[in-house]
């Protein structure tokens, strides 16, 4: 354990980071006292790694039982954990029932989860994501919600299960259970509570968590969040194809101030040579009434050349040719935009590709054309030798006579498809990012 300490370091300052975020958003007010009891845990951990002693806490003891000194503040001993991950929340709907509201003291089901010695990924969770108390469904009692979790007796794989716990005249029942398994090998836990309140502003309540799945280098991260409907039960409000992103820090946060909150992703780079040339984003999902669906995708600046290419065609894929204009011949001007070393003749390529894309928006802004086409022609001896030179040559060579924008973007098309293998080469930035888009580059 003691050789992993220095990536522990790592992970506790991970770790308080996202408290950090967590803390700044309107949704997660964690009181000061959440976050000290957090960074003084984190710093005992760091000093149990100098002495070279234990710092997981991974293996459950099989007893379950608190030390005969312990004082109850629930004044009920937490059952014995059971063997068997699946009778967890049957075990702890009784302990709620038994123990009452002493068991809701915040952090809620303390003395239970430090009993059973819960399974901790590197990253420790924070108290809120491990038990909240609220309101997840129509009524207004609020319900449990609390995140167990456990080692496969093999140690290769984390389980972890998201429960909600109502309580009935009978007592606590389990009326909601995620379940989740992952792989132990990136040390992370495959899920966390989020929020257990209303998020979609209609008065009742909503239950929001994390799930986690980690592949060979990236872990990915899925936001769930449910609603529970008279007759079904709960059911999840985000699409099926998932709200999910690489490497990513959630929030739920509203952004437009309208009551309703927005599920907020950022990160989303892989962690592997082969994607290639990356950048963070922030991506915004939005209430529609039925569904959360994305609404925003806010990129963070990169400061490379291939991005800010990247950018001005979005504005012309959405039919923006005076934006796109005006960002082409910005990233032609920046000289701060660097390059991101992934292809050997890149600033050129791009510059080529830039020139071109320029006189095209202009053009398709409904510009006049003696001015773009002139200035194509002036710039195009600056990019002698690159593949992408050949798209401004062509198509200044056959606008003017060959019926416009469409005959010179039919005779592109011809000289792409000519030089296929060429252009694909030149535009690979690695799989992380799209191939070259043949029928796109001069779409009239
Ligand atoms: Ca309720
Ligand atoms: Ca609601
Ligand atoms: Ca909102």
């Amino acid at each position: 354990m003691a050789a992993t300490c220095p990536h522990v370091y790592g992970k506790i300052a991970l770790a308080l980071r996202r408290i950090e975020a967590y803390a700044g958003s309107t949704m997660h007010r964690l009181t000061a006292l959440g976050v000290g009891l957090i960074i003084t845990a984190g710093l005992l951990f760091m000093i149990g790694c100098r002495d070279g002693g234990e710092s997981g806490g991974t293996t459950p003891d099989s007893t379950g039982e608190l030390g005969a000194t312990a004082t109850l503040q629930s004044g009920v001993q937490p059952p014995p954990r059971p063997a068997d991950f699946a009778s967890y929340p049957a075990a702890i709907a009784a302990y709620l029932t038994e123990a009452g509201d002493a068991a809701l003291a915040l952090p809620c089901l303390a003395e239970l989860l430090a009993a059973w010695q819960m399974a901790e990924p590197d990253v420790p969770l924070t108290p809120e994501e491990r038990c909240l108390i609220g309101n997840t469904d129509a009524d207004a009692d609020d319900e449990v919600v609390a995140l167990f979790t456990a080692e496969s007796e093999d140690g290769f794989a984390l389980f972890s299960n998201v429960v909600v716990f109502d309580k009935t005249e009978e007592g606590y029942e389990a009326v909601y259970q995620s379940w989740w398994a992952s792989d132990r090998i990136a040390n992370l836990v495959p899920h966390a509570i989020v929020a257990a309140e209303d998020i979609t502003g209609d008065g009742a309540g909503n239950l929001a968590y994390t799930s986690t799945l980690c592949g060979a280098h990236t872990c990915t991260v899925r936001v769930h969040v449910l609603a529970d409907g008279a007759f079904t039960g709960y059911m999840q409000l985000t699409p099926e194809e998932s709200i999910s992103m690489e490497t990513a820090d959630v929030l739920l946060e509203d952004r437009d101030g309208d009551g309703v909150q927005e599920i907020v992703l950022h990160g989303g780079t892989i962690s592997s040579v082969g994607a290639g040339v990356q950048r963070t984003r922030t991506e915004v999902y939005a209430w529609n009434g039925e569904l959360y669906e994305l609404a925003e995708t806010i990129f963070d600046a990169s400061g490379l050349l291939y991005f800010a290419i990247r950018d001005a065609d979005l504005h012309f894929d959405e039919g923006n040719y005076g934006d796109a204009a005006d960002a082409y011949r910005t990233a032609l001007a920046d000289g701060s935009l660097v390059e991101s070393g992934f292809q050997e003749n890149e600033r050129a390529e791009l510059s080529a590709y830039a020139v071109f894309r320029f006189a095209l928006s202009q053009l398709a802004g409904g510009g006049s054309s003696a001015e773009p086409i002139a200035a194509l022609e002036q710039s195009l001896g600056e990019y002698a030798g690159t593949v992408n030179v050949g798209l401004g040559e062509v198509f200044a060579a056959t606008y003017a006579n060959a019926g416009g924008l469409h005959g010179a973007c039919l005779a592109i098309r011809d000289h792409i498809t000519a030089n296929l293998d060429s252009f694909q080469a030149v535009w690979e930035y690695g799989y992380a990012n799209p191939t070259f888009d043949a029928e796109n580059v001069c779409p009239f």
